[in-house]
């Protein structure tokens, strides 16, 4: 078993991964920039190294840092938390050959997921359902014309090494196909150093439902189960609740094997998520996988009663997944709402000093975050406070939950987005589970 964990993230990731060493019994080792010398995964860690400034390109992201912290304080294993260095191939790979554990999938299964064109090409060949699209990359705008009259219009235009919505398009004609080709391109180029496109048919208000999968040493996996994560802004999750009210026993079941033959296809160990869209006749579609432990986890966590940390760990050490696909037992619903400082007229990201925090509790209700009343919000990081993530027996109690604890949530001196969370969930849509992914802009 691990002995010593580096954790190389910060906030409210890194105290969450701490939490679950300590009861496991592993020490922790915390890394942090100038910004966090005082920040509450530092105090709560066994050990902690400073790695750099505060910018990530100088601190979060300096594998060698990272590493030379992992040697100073003798830690045998790393996790990447998510975001930051955690789909990161060659910081996998250097971790292993630096002999540490790394709490993750192998590197190679990270590389696989890194090209969406070469997935597609996977998953396609794996048997799993991709959107109807281009057969590999889109070599120039006049291959694209003429693929997307045989698709017909509307098609979306993406980049292979996009994400975050960057290097994407929606397009309705021909006219605008001409002239979105190049700058998504050049802007793919800019972002990612890649510039090669493709096309697949656009899926009208899909739905975002992704599988979590967890597979171990031995050739083992399991699904857990569904979230769905439809309710986004700009391509940023802003609610997640397990089950979907849209999901059936037959949908789950196909959605499920599909996620496992994902998984098995790029030899995937360790705790995944394969994202898919789902259209209003129950069509399922691969769209990417993440190769790490999820924002969103603790929605599955609730309704399956399991610890996924604590089984990336045991996973990372060689045990066994000790339970069959029919022992996954879920009960309940779950909804976690992400609390972001930003203002809310200009839709930014609102930094300051928190100047008091109050959080709701109970029953059924869990924050994970990674600040406290004095805190500083700063521009060098993820403006997300925290999740606030409640559990039921129902959805209807879980909505009454949600909104009991949404009034009960106080943050002062930094502008927030409780008040959209509010009334997303005190919507009549979001009460009747009409979450297609145009929520936000229907609201
Ligand atoms: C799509 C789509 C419709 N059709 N692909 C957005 C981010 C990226 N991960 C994939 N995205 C989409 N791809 C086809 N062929 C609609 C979206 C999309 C979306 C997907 C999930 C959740 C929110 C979304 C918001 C806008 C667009």
């Amino acid at each position: 078993m691990v002995k010593k964990l580096l954790i190389a993230n910060r906030g409210e990731i890194a105290r969450r991964v701490i939490r679950t060493c300590r009861q496991l019994g592993i020490a922790t080792v915390a890394v942090y920039s100038d910004a966090d010398m005082k920040a509450l995964h530092v105090a709560e860690a066994d050990e902690a190294v400073r790695i750099g400034p505060a910018p990530v390109a100088q601190s979060y992201l300096q594998v060698e840092a990272i590493l030379a912290a992992a040697r100073a304080t003798g830690a045998d294993a790393v996790h990447p938390g998510y975001g930051l260095l955690s789909e990161n191939a060659d910081f996998a790979k250097d971790c292993v050959d630096a002999g540490l554990t790394f709490i993750g999938p192998p590197p190679a299964a990270i590389a696989a997921m890194g090209s969406k064109i070469e997935a597609r090409q996977v998953m396609r060949k794996a048997g799993v359902p991709v959107v109807p699209g281009s057969d590999g990359a889109v070599a120039d705008v006049e291959e694209a014309l003429r693929l997307a009259v045989d698709m017909g219009y509307p098609v979306m235009l993406k980049a292979s090494a996009g994400g975050g919505g960057i290097g994407m398009q929606e397009v309705r004609d021909e006219q605008t196909l001409r002239r979105a080709f190049s700058a998504n391109q050049a802007r793919a180029k800019a972002y990612f150093g890649s510039s090669e496109m493709f096309l697949e048919k656009r899926i009208e208000a899909p739905r975002h439902i992704e599988i979590q999968v967890l597979f171990d040493r031995h050739g083992h996996g399991v699904y857990l189960g569904e979230r769905e994560c439809s309710i986004q802004r700009r391509h940023q999750k802003v609610v997640e609740e397990a089950p979907s009210s849209f999901m059936d026993e037959d949908l789950l079941l196909r959605m499920g094997e599909a996620a496992l033959a994902a998984g098995r296809a790029i030899g995937y160990v360790n705790a995944g998520t394969v994202e898919f869209l789902v259209d209003a006749k129950r069509n399922f579609y691969f769209l990417e996988m993440n190769t790490r432990l999820q924002v969103e986890h603790p929605v599955t966590e609730f309704v399956t009663g399991l610890d996924l940390v604590a089984w990336q760990l045991r996973i990372a050490s060689g045990e066994s997944l000790e339970f069959s696909q029919s022992e996954v037992q879920r009960d309940g619903h779950a909804i976690e709402v992400r609390v972001y400082a930003e203002d809310p007229i200009k839709m930014l990201p609102s930094p300051g000093t928190i100047t008091r925090l109050e959080l709701p509790a109970g029953q059924g209700v869990r924050n994970d975050v990674g600040v406290e009343a004095g805190s500083e919000v700063t521009p060098y990081y993820d403006p997300m406070i925290g999740k606030l993530i409640v559990y039921a027996g129902t959805r209807e109690e879980a909505i009454a939950k949600l909104t009991s604890a949404l009034d009960d949530y106080v943050v002062e001196g930094i502008q927030t987005n409780l008040p959209l969370l509010q009334r997303i969930v005190s919507s009549s849509a979001f009460r009747a589970g009409e979450t297609t992914t145009d929520f936000i802009n229907r609201l």
